[in-house]
């Protein structure tokens, strides 16, 4: 059995997922059938049903067929639900917003979506397929059912900070394509024509770059919201309402066909039924008036539960007055937080509609001087049926985020099938193929948030061992030997991790990135072998060994502060909740 015959057969019998070989379809579909055969990948193709396919899905399509067509070659059948091509699937397409079918066989290749989208996302699979198999090798013969869990799933640009380049976010909408992420909200805080300026339009050149990154999105299947954030000094008059549609209206007119209005974080104006009047009329006369464009989504002042304020009725009279087809933006309990289940039930009867989920996570605006590599867990599975849409707001490394996006994806698509270490890991591969053991040491210690209420597990596989050489160290200047062992073990494979990813050479972007952090983990690493050095030769009782190891240690901890100085943000920091209290604690211990 080949390589994908292996995955889609795990598929069936429940995510075997840890094999770190088996190929991967991502996000990880709702129903693989498989019979165990396979046959040739075929050299050229017939396209069936192509005539009336849109060019971007048709492009894709020639794409997947490796541009080999000719109308001796194999049948490929494409369409959408009614065309004539796929009539014969009508009742096996999943009647699912962006659902589609697939049916790979030794006669013929059949993607049929339920709608346009869907179609697109059947071709995705099947590129995913091709890649797999490779072009020598054999095709499964397999029948795929699938559509998302969460309607709408996708990112908020929408933090602090250094807003993202034009590079990433091209890269960004490609990269929610390829996993079937269907929303990117550009609302970026730092943007001055989104907070600061938001009256005046966008100069010639970024007028001309939103425009392309528009262009790309209804390429990719992506929609592209574009937020404005006009609360810090709106005054609540006719003039500034109008100011407000012409820059919406400018912004349509640059190709965009979705919009939000954010009044998060701001200190006046925070009255509820002067947005509501704002924003419906905005509704009325600008969204529903226009006709192709998508519902308005809005993320009030008092935008989670820790914000809520009985007395003032805010959100309240939000849900009260807002017209019932403009979305409400929420992030949970408090702005970083889980996503449970009873809150979306709570919120639901405040907001009379459900909430339009904004995850504060992994955005580090907060702290900038981390970055969030650790799982995606905290989400309730009840976003499928009482959450009206699920973005995430990632940091502003765009690159480092992906790993967080490519599990948010997982998640969103198939909820049941989720298994959060087994999609980190599956992140982790696809982002740095060649030095993936690597950034995997790298990502869990690097995860933590240094939010109390917020903290995020890191260095999970030290811990225990690390809690308990502190407790007896600090206490008789002692230890377990596996604990010491486990430790050192770690401490090594750290600075061997730190060497692979510097010679990594798979995804320039993120190494580049993550440069200063890598260079912190290899320092860290090696400051933690000193500090175990150190506690050996105390124990024993070495004086002068042990000014030899403090001296390296000053040195180390200098490298450290300067490489803190070399990044925008002022320090890469990790190894926040383990390693360095640890190593605090030998260092500190006097006997
Ligand atoms: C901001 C957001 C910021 C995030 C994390 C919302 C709705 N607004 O607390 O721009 O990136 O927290 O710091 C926020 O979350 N406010």
């Amino acid at each position: 059995m080949n390589r994908l015959l292996l995955f889609i057969f795990s598929l069936c019998i429940g995510f075997g997922l840890s094999e770190a070989a088996i190929p991967q379809l991502s996000p990880h579909p709702q129903k693989v059938k498989e019979n165990g055969k396979a046959f040739p990948v075929p050299s050229s193709f017939h396209p069936i049903g192509t005539d009336e396919l849109p060019p971007n899905t048709l492009r894709l399509l020639l794409r997947c067929a490796d541009d080999h067509t000719d109308r001796n070659g194999f049948p490929l059948r494409v369409g959408i639900r009614g065309d004539e091509s796929v009539r014969k699937y009508k009742k096996m397409i999943p009647e699912r917003c962006e659902g589609y079918y697939l049916a790979v066989n030794a006669s013929e290749i059949v993607v049929a979506g339920n709608d346009r989208r869907g179609l697109y996302y059947g071709l995705r699979t099947l590129e995913q397929l091709f890649v797999q198999a490779g072009k020598n090798d054999s095709l499964p013969e397999v029948e795929i059912t699938d559509w998302p869990d969460v309607a709408v799933r996708g990112v908020v640009e929408g933090f602090y900070g250094t807003p993202w380049s034009h590079e990433a976010r091209m890269s960004l909408i490609d990269f929610c394509s390829d996993h079937k992420l269907n929303t990117y909200i550009y609302g970026p805080k730092n943007d001055r024509y989104h907070r600061a300026r938001w009256r005046q339009l966008y100069p010639e050149a970024e007028a001309r770059q939103l425009q392309s990154l528009v262009a790309r999105a209804r390429e990719k299947e992506v929609d592209f919201v574009w937020a404005v954030h006009p609360g810090d000094d709106i005054k609540w008059n006719e003039e500034d309402r109008d100011k407000l549609v012409a820059k919406l209206e400018s912004m349509y007119q640059l190709g965009i066909r979705a919009f939000a209005v954010f009044f998060d974080d701001i200190g006046k104006g925070k009255n509820a039924a002067e947005q509501a009047d704002l924003l419906n009329y905005i509704n009325r006369n600008f969204i529903q008036a226009k006709g192709d464009v998508r519902p308005l989504i809005m993320c009030p002042s008092d935008y989670n539960r820790s914000r809520w304020h009985p007395e003032t009725a805010y959100l309240e009279t939000l849900g009260d007055k807002l017209d019932a087809n403009i979305h409400i933006m929420w992030t949970g309990d408090r702005a970083l937080s889980d996503i449970t289940a009873d809150n979306l039930t709570w919120v639901q009867t405040i907001l009379k509609r459900r909430p339009y989920i904004w995850w504060n996570f992994p955005v580090t605006d907060f702290s900038n001087d981390r970055i969030l590599m650790g799982k995606v867990i905290g989400i309730t599975p009840a976003i499928r049926t009482d959450a009206s849409a699920f973005v995430s707001n990632p940091m502003e490394y765009a690159e480092a985020s992906k790993l967080a996006l490519f599990s948010v994806a997982n998640y969103t698509w198939n909820i049941n099938a989720y298994d959060a270490e087994a999609s980190w890991q599956e992140g982790i591969r696809s982002l740095l193929p060649d030095a993936a053991e690597a950034f995997a040491c790298f990502c869990r210690h690097s995860s933590a948030t240094g939010e109390a209420h917020f903290p995020k597990a890191e260095s999970e596989c030290i811990r225990p061992a690390a809690d308990r050489f502190v407790k007896q160290y600090t206490q008789s200047g002692n230890w377990q030997a596996e604990d010491m062992q486990t430790l050192k073990d770690e401490f090594d494979r750290m600075v061997l991790a730190a060497g692979e990813l510097k010679l990594a050479k798979s995804n320039p972007a993120l190494t580049r990135e993550i440069a200063p952090w890598i260079t912190a983990f290899g320092l860290w690493a090696q400051m933690g072998q000193e500090a175990l050095a150190l506690a050996e030769v105390a124990k024993a009782q070495e004086h002068e060994q042990s000014v030899r190891i403090l001296k390296r240690m000053h040195v180390l901890q200098r490298l450290i502060e300067q490489n803190d100085r070399s990044t925008a943000a002022g320090a890469a920091s990790l190894g926040t909740a383990v390693i360095q209290p640890l190593i605090k604690h030998i260092m500190e211990t006097k006997f």
